[in-house]
């Protein structure tokens, strides 16, 4: 894929590219008027970049999803602010950090009351929608029809709430919730209106359950170790504390699937009466294509009596299967909308978006489970397809903030100023771009929690990444992302790397006064150890 785009050598500022923009569509609009650009902002929860066929194609193919990186644009340094599901969402909501939008940990209630994008493209005469995972608890608002699951919602037969009504609904939520798009865009929506379609997939959130369809995929591949797989976080003391190990927290019988008939099988009580609670709520028909996969597979895992490294490995292994099987039904529904847009002509007037909350980790550092600012979950894919807009690679640094003004810029709305993120607009018509940011911002701050991931926040250039772990801990991390890229050496303290580090603490101190948190870094001046 060709380069385009780079944010160092730029000159113009983000809201300058604004106002060239608007200026550009005020001129088009004089001759030719034009019914603003529909946006598809389709997201999964948890979906790795690493497997997808369009970022990497060591583990899996994703013809569809890459449909949309072949026809725009793939960013290749994209990020989260947060990286957990309902603080990722409201960032995208809002444009603004977590502090600023309140919903900083999973056990928050988003305030509906402030301002969000779709009530902005609503107040522009969009018709908005949100269909699929919420994950936010207080009601959507800002959307003219709503369809959500409750909380993480179920994989099979899950429970929807339309419009603040219960519906249960048969079959597999990914296939159930792409049923609900496609019927909404062919018959809910006023086609009088521009739309805006967020598509929100509970996929591939943990416990991986695969559709039916899908089972015996992947059943004889022998996935390659993740080179950091057996890491021993020296010098990384967070990393040494968590509780997201393939090795010792995925549960045989809840994340694996395990669930002898026999009831030979046990593991973590709590969770094994939850791995088993999840298969009786199915119906019978799913529980015999169930049983006649994980059956044989029960089989030969009691065959095998594997311990140690060879049960970890076994146990990586039948996770990359299961996550794998649950992305080949993303894909393929993801298939079924690009195909709909295109018998409907709506190809030539939508912003395709696909994201995912966070990235994830597929057994690097020997993880499942995201909210760490190492790269694996700091990062997110982002695939976006404009109309007339430009193809390939886009290397500049952009982040889940700055999607909010995008689209509010792409409907010719003005850009709220309390807005923290920067459009991407200028970057997917080719023209120069320079963010609003010298580096980018990260915090997360959820803890205690079941993954015991210490809050967090730091700052990341293209080259260096620090951060500071704090709560029961105090930690500062550096890390040379060009020598090493896996995070491995921290070498925060080191001689020689004085300067970098007042340097780094500098410009984190001016990111926290610039998005108005300023008071973490004060009280972490506290600790110069
Ligand atoms: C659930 C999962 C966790 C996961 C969080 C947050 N446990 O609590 O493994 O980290 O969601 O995920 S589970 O037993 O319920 O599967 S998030 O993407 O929704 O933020
Ligand atoms: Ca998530």
């Amino acid at each position: 894929m060709k380069k385009i785009g780079n944010s160092v050598s730029n000159i113009l500022c983000c809201s300058l590219a604004g106002t060239a923009m608007l200026s550009m569509v005020g001129c088009k609009e004089k001759t030719e008027p034009q019914k603003p650009m529909n946006v598809l902002f389709i997201m999964c929860d948890d979906h790795s970049y690493q497997t997808i066929s369009a970022y990497d194609s060591r583990y899996i193919n994703t013809p569809n999803i890459d449909r949309i990186a072949a026809d725009g644009v793939r960013f290749t340094n994209s990020f989260v602010a947060n990286s957990i599901s309902g603080p990722s969402r409201a960032c995208m909501l809002t444009g603004k950090h977590s502090h600023a939008n309140g919903f900083t940990n999973n056990k928050s209630s988003f305030d509906g009351a402030q301002q969000t994008f779709p009530k902005l493209l609503q107040a522009q005469g969009y018709e908005t929608a949100v269909i699929g995972k919420w994950h936010l608890t207080s009601d959507p608002t800002g959307f003219d029809h709503w369809d959500i699951l409750i909380g993480q919602g179920d994989y099979y037969n899950p429970t929807f709430i339309r419009n603040g009504e219960k519906v249960q609904r048969e079959g597999y939520a990914t296939n159930v919730t792409t049923d609900l798009a496609l019927e909404w865009l062919e018959n809910g929506r006023d086609s009088q209106k521009p739309f805006c379609l967020l598509l929100h997939h509970k996929a591939p959130h943990r416990t991986w359950m695969p559709d039916t369809c899908d089972l015996e995929l992947f059943a004889d591949t022998e996935f390659p170790l993740p080179e950091t797989f057996y890491d021993n976080y020296e010098g990384r003391d967070a990393a040494a504390g968590q509780r997201m190990s393939i090795s010792k927290d995925m549960d045989l019988v809840y994340d694996l699937k395990l669930a002898d008939k026999e009831n030979e099988i046990h593991s973590n009580p709590g969770l094994e009466a939850a791995g088993r609670a999840i298969y009786n709520k199915m119906d019978s028909a799913q529980k015999a294509a169930w049983d006649a996969h994980y059956d044989r597979v029960i089989s030969e895992f009691k065959a095998a009596n594997l311990t140690g490294k060879a049960l970890d490995e076994w146990k990586y292994r039948q996770y990359m299967r299961d996550y794998l099987r649950v992305i080949t039904s993303v894909d393929r529904n993801i298939g079924r909308v690009l195909d709909y847009l295109e018998s409907k002509g709506l190809m030539d007037n939508t912003l395709i978006v696909y994201t995912s909350d966070q990235g994830f980790y597929m057994g690097e550092h020997g993880w499942f489970d995201k909210r760490f600012m190492y790269e694996e979950s700091f990062r997110t894919p982002l695939l976006m397809r404009l109309p007339g807009g430009v193809k390939g690679d886009i290397p500049a640094m952009v982040q889940n903030i700055d999607y909010a003004p995008t689209f509010l810029e792409l409907a010719g709305a003005s850009v709220p100023q309390d807005i923290h993120g920067c459009s991407l607009l200028p970057l997917l018509q080719g023209k120069e771009w320079q963010p609003n940011r010298e580096a980018l911002y990260y915090h997360y701050y959820e803890f205690p929690d079941e993954h015991a991931v210490r809050p967090h926040y730091g700052v990341r250039t293209e080259k260096y990444k620090l951060i500071r772990f704090y709560g029961d801990m105090d930690k500062w991390e550096l890390f040379d992302l060009s020598e090493d890229p896996n995070e491995l050496h921290n070498i925060y303290g080191k001689q020689g790397t004085e300067q970098l580090t007042d340097s780094l603490k500098t410009i984190l101190l001016g990111l926290q006064k610039q998005y108005g948190e300023e008071e973490y870094i004060e009280s972490a001046a506290v600790d110069e150890k």
